[in-house]
C-alpha cells in the first residue's frame, strides 16, 4: 500500500505565491486520489508487483498486465511526480548556490538564461504535463502523469507541475503568471542535494 508522504511545510506556507486553497486541493485531493487509485488497481495485480518501491514499479511497466498498465502508469506517475514536486518547494524559496549553480551557469550561460529556457519549455507543454531538470542538467517535459523514470532515465532533480489543477484557483488559465511566482518558492537547496546524490551514484 502506498501512502501520502508528509508535506514538509504547512498547506498555507507557500502563500502568497501558491495559496493554501490550491495546496489543500492539490495535496489532499489530487495526490491522495492518485495513491488511492494506484492501491485499488494494484489489489488485482500479480504479487511480484505489490510493495515495490514506486520508482521500481514505474521502471517495469512492461511487466504490468495489459489491462491495468495504463492505470498504473497514470496513477503511479501521479504519485511519484507529486511526491517530488512538494520537495522542490519551500516557504520563501532557497537560493541556488555551490556546484549546481556553477554547473547551471556553465551549461546555460547564466541562471537567468536557464530560467528563461525552463519557463519556455513549461509554456510549451500542450495540455497537462510536467517539466523536469535532469541530473545531467538537461530540461525535459512529459505529458499527463508520465515521468522520465518510465523511459529508464535517471530520477529528475527538479519538477514543475503544469496541469491546470496546479494553478487555476490562483492564476486562472495564465500559466505564465503561475510559473513566475513558482520560481520564488523553489527549494534550490533540496534540488542541489538531489543533484549531489545523483552525481555520486
Ligand atoms: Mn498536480
Amino acid at each position: 500500500m502506498y501512502t501520502l508522504p508528509d508535506l514538509p511545510y504547512d498547506l498555507q506556507a507557500l502563500e502568497p505565491y501558491i495559496s493554501g486553497d490550491i495546496m489543500k486541493l492539490h495535496y489532499t485531493k489530487h495526490h491522495q486520489g492518485y495513491i488511492d487509485k494506484l492501491n485499488d488497481v494494484l489489489a488485482g495485480a500479480p504479487q511480484a508487483l505489490k510493495g515495490l518501491p514506486l520508482v521500481q514499479l514505474l521502471r517495469q511497466l512492461d511487466q504490468v498486465p495489459g489491462p491495468i498498465r495504463t492505470a498504473v502508469r497514470n496513477q503511479g506517475g501521479g504519485h511519484y511526480n507529486h511526491s517530488l514536486f512538494w520537495q522542490c518547494m519551500t516557504p520563501g524559496g532557497r537560493q541556488l548556490q555551490g556546484e549546481l549553480a556553477k554547473q547551471i551557469a556553465k551549461k546555460y550561460g547564466s541562471f537567468e538564461e536557464f530560467q528563461r529556457i525552463f519557463t519556455e519549455r513549461a509554456l510549451g507543454v500542450f495540455g497537462s504535463g510536467w517539466v523536469w531538470l535532469m541530473p545531467d542538467l538537461s530540461i525535459t517535459t512529459t505529458a499527463n502523469q508520465d515521468s522520465p523514470v518510465m523511459d529508464g532515465q535517471d530520477e529528475p532533480i527538479l519538477a514543475l507541475d503544469v496541469w491546470e489543477h496546479a494553478y487555476y484557483l490562483d492564476y486562472k488559465n495564465v500559466r505564465a503568471d503561475y510559473i513566475t511566482q513558482w520560481w520564488r518558492v523553489v527549494n534550490w537547496s533540496a534540488v542541489a542535494d538531489r543533484y549531489r546524490a545523483m552525481r555520486v551514484e
